[in-house]
């Protein structure tokens, strides 16, 4: 019944260069000036979902080496990392406390 021959694929998302859909997320609290967490630790090889909270203040979080930014406008990123430990910091400067926004993602 297909006008264009061959093909065949009933997915209407055939291509999954990026996930779209994560399977675990991870929420990262910020405050005046700290992560709610020193580590966090998602699974390997699986798509996450990194979402970034503002308790209090306005904070960033790049991701050393994972590809992730987020601030003001973008509050969540989807990525499937390696295993391995990244560094974790405020992406924004954001006052006296700054520096001091660091922590770790562990994927194992
Ligand atoms: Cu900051």
């Amino acid at each position: 019944m297909s006008a264009c021959g061959g093909g065949g694929a009933s997915d209407e998302a055939a291509s999954k260069s990026e996930a779209t859909e994560a399977s675990e997320h991870l929420v990262v609290k910020a405050s005046n000036w700290k992560f709610d967490q020193a580590e966090y630790t998602i699974p390997k090889d699986t798509p996450v979902e990194i979402k970034l909270v503002n308790d209090e203040g306005a904070h960033g979080l790049q991701i050393k080496g994972a590809g992730v930014n987020l601030s003001n406008g973008k509050t969540s990123q989807i990525v499937t990392l390696a295993a391995g430990t990244y560094e974790m910091k405020c992406s924004i400067v954001c006052g006296t406390g700054h520096l001091n926004m660091t922590a770790k993602l562990i994927v194992q």
